[in-house]
Order: structure tokens, then sequence, then C-alpha cells
């Protein structure tokens, strides 16, 4: 509970055995976090079965991809404010609080990774990434007159339930780049969006995104493509 609000957390998971259980275990926060919803997305590794042994919420989401993760996680969170994070040992349950602590005033608080003084030595964000993120970022800050915008795909973020529901219907990204399409969309919607600085640290098990340059590529031309579609057309 928050105040008077109860809080979910969700984590998008494919392949994530390595540090759900830790990652489950972190986030729950005690006395604040009341639910933790694990979206096992076709995972071949154990992420379910270590998942389902611990008090968290597991459901199965069959279309591949980040987006569709998410948005299942969105769906099924039963919480006034919704976390969505990731269960790969990247971020800190404690940060947790700092989001919750923007709770009042804004709809949405989204985390940046790109404030140097809480990048941990192993975390995967070195120049090209962290230029990357907040190039983007700015570019979605510009076009849509946001608020201050460092990184575009820092999955650490609250929503408030009430504000899902008001976006949900328009949210139709499946993929990597669905970060941007949820910012945009409640810009849009005129909901109040910050962004907070968040711990980032280096990850347990395998990189599926940002760990190869290709799939940076890949991302970030996705998310550029879409920023500027939906601003234009
Ligand atoms: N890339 C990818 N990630 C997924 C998918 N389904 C769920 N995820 C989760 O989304 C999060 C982001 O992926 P990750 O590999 O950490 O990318 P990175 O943060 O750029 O290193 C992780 O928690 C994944 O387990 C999927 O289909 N593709
Ligand atoms: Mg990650």
């Amino acid at each position: 509970m928050y105040g008077s609000r109860t809080v979910s957390v969700v984590f998008p998971a494919y392949n994530e055995e390595q540090n759900i259980r830790q990652a489950i275990d972190d986030f729950f926060v005690p006395g604040v976090v009341d639910e933790v919803i694990v979206v096992d997305n076709n995972s071949r590794d154990r992420t379910a079965e270590e998942a389902g042994r611990t008090r968290a919420r597991v459901v199965r989401e069959a279309a591949q991809g980040y987006g569709h993760a998410l948005r299942r996680g969105l769906r099924e969170a039963t919480g006034d404010l919704v976390i969505l994070a990731e269960p790969d040992g990247t971020f800190v349950g404690r940060d947790v609080t700092k989001l919750l602590s923007y709770a009042d005033d804004f709809d949405m608080v989204c985390g940046t990774r790109t404030t140097r003084e809480l990048l941990w030595e192993q975390a995967n964000m070195g120049w090209f990434l962290r230029v990357g993120n907040w190039a983007v970022a700015k570019l979605i800050q510009l076009l849509y007159d946001g608020p201050s915008l460092s990184d575009c795909g820092c999955t650490l973020r609250l929503v408030h339930r009430a504000a899902v529901q008001r976006i949900g219907g328009d949210l139709t990204v499946g993929g990597s780049h669905f970060l941007p399409e949820m910012v945009i969309v409640a810009l849009k919607r005129g909901l109040r969006v910050i962004e907070i600085p968040v711990n980032y640290r280096g990850r347990v098990g395998q990189s599926k995104i940002t760990g190869t340059l290709v799939g940076t590529l890949r991302t970030g031309v996705s998310m550029v493509a879409l920023i500027l579609t939906r601003r234009f057309s």
C-alpha cells in the first residue's frame, strides 16, 4: 500500500530463470508492494517454474514481444498504482519508493538511466546507448511538447491504473519499441508525466534487446519511425 492505494509490480519475462526469484524478493517491498505479476512470454527455461515457487502471480502471454508482455501485465495488474520493471537485476527494488513519492502529483512517473551518478559499474549503458536514449527521448519531448525527458527506453516506471484505463486502448506496439508509444499516447491524452533518475546495474543473464549493436539499432530505428509517424501522419 502507498497511503490508501494498492501497488502492483509487473515483470515481463523471457528466459529470466537466473534472477527471477531474487527480483521478486527485491521488489516485494514489505508494506508497500501488494502484488507482483510475472508475465512469462514463452520462456524456454525455468522462468515460470521459478516464479511459481514465490508469492508472485504468473501469467502466460503467448504473443511474443516485449510490448505484448508489458501490455498484458498492464491489463492484469489490480493495484491502483502499477510499476513496470524488469527481473534481470538491472533495477533496484527500493527505487519503487522513489517512483511512489511522485505518484500524488503525476499520472506517470518514468525512470531515466542516463544519470551517470546512478549507473553502476557493470551497467550496459555506455556512451553510445546513453546518447542514443537521450536523443530519442529529446525527440519525443520536442515533438510532443513533453516534460524534460532523457531516456526513451527505461522500463522502470509507474502509472496509475486509472491512467492505464484511459490509454490502454491506444497501445498497439508489441515489440521492443513499446515504451515511446506509451509516453506519446499519455502526452496526447494530456496525462501528467515526469521523469526521475533511477539506479541501473549490470544484468544477470542474457540481454535480448540492447545486448547487441544490431538489436540496439533496430530498436532505435523503430522508435524514431514510431515517433515521427505518430506526429506527422
Ligand atoms: N526482448 C524481449 N524481451 C522480452 C520479451 N518478452 C519479455 N521480455 C522481457 O523484457 C525485458 C527487456 O529485455 P532485456 O533482454 O532485458 O533487454 P535490455 O534491457 O535491453 O537488455 C526483460 O525482462 C525480458 O525478459 C520478448 O519477446 N523479447
Ligand atoms: Mg533489461
